[in-house]
């Protein structure tokens, strides 16, 4: 090794400008490393676009850093598919005409009589799942969050001796319960165990943040139509919704449907059978119906409100969803100020329950169905479902946001740190290369025969300034864009990594954080190779554009929406409520400071 290639080896950790570039080798290849200053500034999202959204939220969190997020829901709900507009067994013509059926020779086979099925109201329910998981990392049959060690098939969580996998096998083992049936006879002792409850479930409750036993919860109807089209764009274009719409607040919903204190249960709800009293020897009720997966389940009051909608059955109002929008409108969802607890839930699952009771007309057993007098009253029940779809959108509000943050977002900050936070928050632009120095430097590197090897952005995660935020999450995934054309890196495209969780996504590409022994997250790590090869070796082709940094709620989603200020911003990042504070590139602590960092092979051409 000539004494020219060691010095050059030595200085690779210094910053580029300070090694002569005569002193690198011009012939072997050399594997390098290198370091890149970076240039950060914040952009405040404020007022956006929600009603195109993919998660949505409700709820407060609070911390010292951000301040307090409030989020309201609202949104239309919806007739199901088919029969929405026909309740109990007979249409609304049936019931006022009857129902006369003639044969192909002209004698009537079916003549029944006309029958007021009058549809009555029991109860109402709104149900809106949790977002939950059930992933099971080891296969053993106990999901991750319940599984004392989530890699180990052989673990045993319940301490019986028996492994989770042999007991998940078993159908009359729990192996989550030491004693599964209760006898005080534990399960590796019991020779005759009896599974209470084989069938039983259980799910990993994702996305609730803050106090979550007990939620000060209202619901109210909307008195107030949410029109799918823009007048503004000749009605060619779809109505926005934006953040800072609230119809609670404007008195556009003045009807409560519920407004009250709810404990939240995260077991799955088992629905029984109802005991069919022609079968004596056995009772139904004990025989399970169906499961669910954990939901807010709210009682709805003013049923009258859903007594009105059976009662226009056959009406035009309930020709479609077009029409029934326009007649029921909708609802606002909103939790108290007092309950500081955030929810993200599935409400695309949401439902809306109607439960009545009616007078169903129904033929005689060996009947004529030609005889009106054949027909007989019975006493029935049945469920109309609405859904929680159409439009729907989020409310936000973003209050006392500290002094750093709002210092940064005005550029009135020393790079210390990077804020990233979702919903109406903050996301940060990365610039590689800025300034005349920064291109001059581009200009140089894009001069010298390099092979990229790999190419990093570590964004370390300041933790002292994120201990602050108390127990809130930080989030589990950011997003690194092309800021300049508001679309994905070369990276993010090239990786076709992919599976059922947001680590096992686009690895390559990264973005996924890195924990500590502790669990808490010390860094996101992200590979930006392709993009920098591009940048050096084909400058005709690519810009040098800016990068987006933001937190994430999906990271498969890149649509964008827009500020009130026509600023394009991820909508995974809207829909994300979580913030961090990052180490940026005067980070006090000089290890921790983001760089762009460099490995590369220098070549002979
Ligand atoms: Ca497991
Ligand atoms: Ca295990
Ligand atoms: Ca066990
Ligand atoms: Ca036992």
């Amino acid at each position: 090794m000539t004494l020219g290639v060691l010095t050059a080896l030595l200085s690779c950790t210094k910053e580029f400008n300070d090694i002569d570039p005569q002193m690198l080798p011009g012939s072997s290849f050399l594997f390098e490393n290198q370091t890149y200053d970076v240039k950060i500034s914040h952009h405040q999202v404020g007022v956006v676009r929600t009603d195109n959204l993919g998660l949505f939220q409700l709820g407060h969190i609070e911390d010292p850093i951000f301040g307090k997020t409030s989020a309201q829901y609202t949104t239309q709900i919806s007739l199901p598919v088919s029969g929405g507009n026909s309740f109990g067994s007979a249409n609304a013509d049936t019931e006022v005409n009857g129902l006369e059926v003639a044969s192909e020779s002209g004698t009537i086979t079916v003549d029944r009589p006309p029958h007021n099925e009058q549809e009555t109201v029991t109860s109402v329910w709104l149900e809106i799942p949790y977002v939950s998981n059930q992933r099971d990392s080891d296969g053993d049959g106990v999901i991750d969050a319940l599984d004392v060690d989530p890699n180990d098939r052989d673990s045993d969580s319940d301490g019986d001796n028996l492994t989770d996998y042999e007991e998940s096998r078993s159908s009359n083992l729990n192996p989550l319960n030491p004693d599964t049936d209760g006898d005080g006879i534990t399960d590796d002792e019991d020779e005759d165990t009896v599974h209470p409850d084989p069938g039983a479930n259980s799910y990993e409750i994702d996305l609730l943040y803050g106090n979550t036993e007990q939620v000060h919860f209202s619901v109210y109807k909307l008195d107030y139509y949410l029109r799918a089209l823009d007048p503004n764009a000749n009605f060619e274009e779809g109505q926005a919704y934006f953040s800072d719409f609230d119809l609670l607040q404007l008195g556009f919903a003045p009807t409560v449907l519920f407004d009250g204190d709810v404990t939240l249960d995260f077991n799955e709800i088992v629905i029984y059978k109802e005991d069919d009293p022609d079968t004596e020897d056995k009772d139904e009720s004990e025989e399970v119906d169906e499961r669910l997966s954990p939901r807010l389940r709210i009682p709805l009051q003013n049923t009258q409100l859903f007594q009105e909608i059976l009662d226009k059955e056959g009406s035009s109002d309930l020709e479609n969803n077009e029409a029934f929008h326009a007649y029921f409108q909708g609802l606002v969802l909103h939790i108290a100020d007092s309950s500081p607890v955030l929810m993200q839930l599935n409400f695309s699952a949401g439902q809306i329950i109607v439960d009545y009771d009616f007078q169903s007309l129904v033929l005689k057993e060996d009947g004529d169905a030609s005889k009106q007098e054949d027909y007989e009253v019975e006493d029935a029940s049945k469920s109309l479902t609405l859904s929680l779809n159409g439009i729907r959108f989020n409310t936000f509000s973003q209050t006392g946001v500290s002094a750093e943050v709002s210092n940064a977002v005005s550029g009135n900050d020393n790079q210390e740190n990077i804020f990233l936070k979702g919903g109406s928050g903050v996301m940060a632009q990365i610039d590689l290369f800025s300034g005349n120095q920064g291109q001059a430097l581009l200009e140089d590197l894009q001069s010298r025969p390099w092979l990229i090897n790999e190419a990093n952005l570590i964004l370390y995660v300041d933790q002292a300034k994120t201990a602050l935020m108390g127990d809130i999450a930080q989030p589990e995934r950011l997003y690194l864009y092309d800021l300049t054309n508001h679309a994905p890196i070369v990276d993010y495209n090239n990786d076709g990594s992919t599976g059922n969780y947001s680590d096992q996504i686009k690895t390559n590409y990264g973005g996924i954080p890195e924990y500590d022994d502790a669990n808490n997250i010390v860094s996101y790590k992200f590979r930006l190779t392709n993009h920098l090869s591009d940048l050096l070796r084909n400058p005709e082709d690519f810009e040098n554009v800016s990068l987006g940094l933001s937190v994430t709620s999906n990271i498969l989603n890149i649509a964008n929406t827009t500020t009130m200020d026509d600023m394009e911003v991820p909508v995974s990042m809207i829909g994300n409520p979580l913030g961090t504070v990052l180490a940026g590139p005067n980070h006090s602590n000089p290890d921790l400071r983001l760089k762009l960092e460099v490995f590369y092979t220098e070549y002979e051409e």
